[in-house]
């Protein structure tokens, strides 16, 4: 990877949209937390070390791994903790608009509530020091000091659905986004190993949270089963993530509904649900002018981040600086927040170019 290259992506306004709080811890992070219960003998320390350092992994071991960082994660002072530190490692990247997206919790043995662990994480973006963070839809919520000079971001939280749930708790899920509304929670996620579950169990909470008027985005085609898929482009999520397995038939749907699709190249390599990235699909839809974003999706368990994955792009497809600006930049027409806030963000854009030029 070039250095000055790889600088240049870090020095460019980003968006991202698709990452996972969880997926996203730093691995420093998560030794400590290991080390701690280790040492209360929770866990074996050596073991957690294998797991964590493994750096190539399928898609079964990927939540296999979900599971042990989430025993690491349970409490609520944790949730917080890495929710700084997450928030605090996408604004030292540069990324001026971030969606966060988080799997509320419950945890009856220790008190956690789907809504205490999403305060938990408020609390966290509450504590940013290292930025000013915008992270409520009416503007009225930052963590601004007056006079602060200090670089803006703002934040947004999706709340996701994992496919283990039942329809009942994928409910709980949508009416608690509902009620955090204020809070910046924008829309909803729906995630997890994409051989569980069935998409009818989930329909009727993404319906109601759709008619509520919460933005929706899926895991749409991490494995090939056409017939999921098509009835998720049917639907009409606001946005897709990964898009890996499609047939022509549910290419051409997707290309029809110009439904936007967030591209996470490191994680479908690592993950081989993409076998190359010379024939990743981020060169068709590019080339057709198709809606689409970079991402990171899990940037702690992939070890990336989101200029990385500019990086990546940019040498895998031949693009330049200037369609590299303008990719970053035209991720704003596909964020779930107002128009306000875009047109703030085009505002930063404008200003990086002249000082990029
Ligand atoms: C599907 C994924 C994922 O919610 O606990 N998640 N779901 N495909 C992926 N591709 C690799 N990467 C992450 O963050 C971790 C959770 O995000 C989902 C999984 O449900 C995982 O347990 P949170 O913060």
């Amino acid at each position: 990877m070039n250095r000055e290259e790889l600088e240049w992506c870090v020095s460019v306004p980003k968006v991202e949209l698709h990452a996972h709080l969880n997926g996203s811890v730093r691995n420093s992070t998560l030794f400590e937390l290991a080390r701690v219960l280790g040492d209360k003998g929770v866990i074996v320390f050596s073991d957690v070390e294998n797991v964590i350092m493994k750096d190539d992994r399928t898609l079964h071991e990927v939540f296999k791994l979900f599971d042990l960082i989430h025993i690491l994660t349970t409490d609520h002072s944790t949730v917080t903790r890495i929710t700084k530190e997450v928030i605090e490692d996408f604004a030292a990247e540069n990324v001026v608009y971030l969606e966060l997206r988080t799997t509320p919790k419950r945890n009856d043995s220790i008190g956690m509530s789907k809504r205490s662990y999403m305060d938990a994480v408020m609390e966290g973006l509450r504590a940013v020091s290292s930025v000013d963070v915008d992270y409520s839809p009416a503007g009225l919520k930052t963590n601004t000091f007056n006079g602060s000079t200090r670089k803006k971001m703002y934040v947004r939280f999706l709340l996701s659905i994992d496919r283990r749930e039942s329809t009942e708790a994928a409910m709980e899920t949508v009416k608690l986004a509902l009620e955090m509304r204020d809070l910046g929670v924008v829309g909803i996620d729906l995630s997890g190993n994409p051989i569980v579950g069935n998409w009818s169990t989930f329909l009727p909470a993404l319906k109601f949270a759709k008619e509520q008027g919460l933005y929706i985005t899926l895991h749409c085609g991490e494995v090939p089963n056409q017939e999921e898929i098509k009835a998720m482009i049917d639907f009409l999520p606001h946005r897709i993530g990964h898009a890996c397995c499609f047939d022509e038939e549910n290419w051409r749907k997707l290309k029809s509904a110009k439904i936007p699709v967030e591209i996470c190249l490191t994680s479908n390599i690592r993950t081989e649900t993409i076998s190359s990235i010379d024939i990743h699909h981020f060169v068709d839809l590019y080339k057709a002018k198709h809606p689409l974003v970079l991402c990171t999706d899990d940037s702690g368990v992939f070890s990336t981040s989101l200029s990385r994955e500019y990086n990546l792009a940019s040498s895998s497809f031949g693009l330049g600086k200037t369609e590299m600006f303008q990719l970053a930049e035209i991720a704003i027409d596909f964020i779930f927040a107002d128009d306000g806030v875009k047109t703030d963000l085009r505002a930063t854009f404008e200003e990086a170019v002249k000082k990029l030029n």
